[in-house]
């Protein structure tokens, strides 16, 4: 079974959005394995965005993501890394589509309530700079029925 990063940003967490947009992939069907609320490090935001780091938005969203605590996730399901990112939205709030959680909850391009991971590798790369092993609720192999 796949699984995902997700984060609820600043701005996610400021508006007390947290509750409704876990509500949304919990109704899709997805499951958690892992959730706390955390103040991001710069160190942990530079190696999180690292992909970005030549872009001129670098610094910004480095200061935006630490500005406040934000809640982090693991979220597991079928095709999660894709289900997931059609649940967020286009990553502008003001392109992203209504009934996606940017296009209902935002009209910023930086702050703009979730990150999720744009692929499996992403994931492998992201997931440990948030979680360690111990925090991971894993369930019983083959038991699909759990999911
Ligand atoms: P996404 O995968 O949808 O989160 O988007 P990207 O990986 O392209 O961008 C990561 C974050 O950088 C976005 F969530 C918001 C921020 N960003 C800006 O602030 N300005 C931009 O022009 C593009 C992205």
């Amino acid at each position: 079974m796949e699984r995902t990063l997700v984060l609820i940003k600043p701005d996610g967490i400021k508006r007390k959005l947290a509750g409704s947009v876990i509500q949304r992939f919990e109704n899709k069907g997805l499951r958690i394995c892992a959730l706390k609320m955390l103040h991001v490090t710069k160190e942990m935001a530079e190696k999180h965005y690292a992909v970005h780091k030549d872009k001129p938005f670098f610094n910004d969203l480095v200061n935006y993501i630490t500005s406040y605590p934000i809640m982090a996730m693991i979220l597991e399901g079928r095709n999660a890394v894709s289900v997931v990112r059609n649940l967020c939205g286009a990553t502008d709030g003001s392109k992203a589509a209504p009934g996606t959680i940017r296009g209902d909850y935002s009209n910023s391009i930086q702050e703009n309530i979730v990150h999720a991971s744009d692929s499996e590798d992403s994931y492998k790369y992201e997931m440990p700079i948030f979680f360690s092993k111990g925090e991971i609720q894993d369930l019983p192999q083959g038991d699909e029925s759990l999911v």
